[in-house]
């Protein structure tokens, strides 16, 4: 049967690209009648420093995102990793599966770690078998997430590919990675050629989804363009990364094809396109920015959602763990 999994890390303010990369694609999909669990990843959050009180805040300000998207914990399982321990407990037996040359080749793993990896944690190196375990321990068969996580997820499936050759079973499903709409990739505002990250040091680079209409104007204002009009064809974005960024933002907020954008804007200055796409972008930002804004002055409540979640998930967790510790052979 199938069953969806995603998760984002808690490890700062959400942007743009974690909504049309991932929750706006999570909520477009719910009504398709698929089991679905999303979480808060606040373990993979910890393989990079995290204040205390900023990861807490932050794992609620997180799923008050994922509510605000349009995520109804009545019909998916909300969770926050740490609270569902079979993650942790199965990540170890793949970390015993894993191959340090698998880890080393991932390159979220080079770019975090930089020039220093000797300083880096080794949660951080073993990040892919933690993630494997997120997905895995649900026995899922679906994960929609954005482009840079598609390395990982070819991972989960050596790591589940090799678990069921070494143990001689079909127990672990190999998984489909779910990547697909105009924004699987959002640039930098910045630099077409960095993705958006929550990690840039510069809050100009990104479009936070707790931004207000007049930092999302201006922010879009200064995004980094070339002088070029619009093309009327997708191939006039060729070797034009910025162009091309703003025109699948904008085609991702509005449920286009960048072919349908274009038809529309081609022909058109930034000066006339950037405003056309600021508008939009608050046009569906700023209900989402309220709704935020309005569950996070209720924790408790919040806290009460990732409770029943944790519940609902342990009835699927515990049974899957139970079985991989019998075919791995650990008496209990
Ligand atoms: N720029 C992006 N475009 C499209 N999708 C994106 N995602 C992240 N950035 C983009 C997708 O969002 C989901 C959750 O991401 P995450 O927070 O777990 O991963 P991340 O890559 O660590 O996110 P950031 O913002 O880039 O954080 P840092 O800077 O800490 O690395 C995933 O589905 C991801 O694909």
């Amino acid at each position: 049967t199938p069953r969806v999994f995603s998760g984002i890390q808690p490890s700062g303010d959400l942007h743009l690209g974690n909504y049309l990369g991932a929750l706006k694609r999570f909520a477009d999909a719910q009504d398709k009648g698929v089991q679905s669990i999303y979480c808060m990843v606040d373990l993979h959050a910890i393989t990079m420093p995290q204040k205390p009180e900023d990861l807490k805040r932050s794992t609620r300000e997180l799923c008050a995102g994922f509510i605000a998207s349009g995520i109804d914990p009545q019909k998916s399982i909300l969770i926050n990793q740490s609270q569902v321990p079979e993650h942790a407990q199965l990540a170890w037996v793949f970390n015993c599966v894993a191959r340090m040359g698998w880890m080393g080749r991932m390159t979220q793993w080079k770019d975090k770690s930089g020039k220093n990896a000797e300083a880096a944690s080794l949660g951080l190196f073993a990040y892919p078998a933690l993630m494997a375990a997120d997905i895995l321990i649900y026995h899922a068969t679906h994960v929609p997430v954005g482009e840079d996580q598609k390395q990982h997820l070819e991972l989960t499936r050596d790591i589940a590919a090799k678990f069921n050759h070494d143990y001689g079973v079909d127990f672990f499903p190999i998984t489909e990675p779910v990547i697909e709409g105009a924004a699987t990739r959002v640039m930098s505002l910045r630099d077409g050629s960095k993705k958006m990250s929550k990690s840039d040091p510069s809050d100009a680079s990104r479009i936070n989804l707790t931004d207000n209409a007049d930092i999302i104007a201006k922010k879009f204002r200064k995004a980094k363009t070339d002088p070029d009009a619009l093309p009327s064809e997708v191939e006039g974005l060729n070797n034009r990364p910025e162009a091309r960024n703003l025109v699948n933002i904008y085609a991702g907020l509005n449920d286009q094809s960048v072919e349908e954008v274009l038809r529309e804007v081609g022909g058109q200055q930034f000066g006339a396109f950037k405003p056309l796409l600021a508008d939009l972008a608050v046009a569906k930002l700023a209900p989402i920015s309220t709704e935020m804004a309005r569950l996070m002055d209720d924790p408790a409540e919040i806290d009460r959602i990732l409770a029943h979640g944790a519940g609902q998930a342990r009835e699927i967790t515990a049974p899957i763990l139970k079985k991989t510790y019998e075919i791995v052979g650990m008496v209990g």
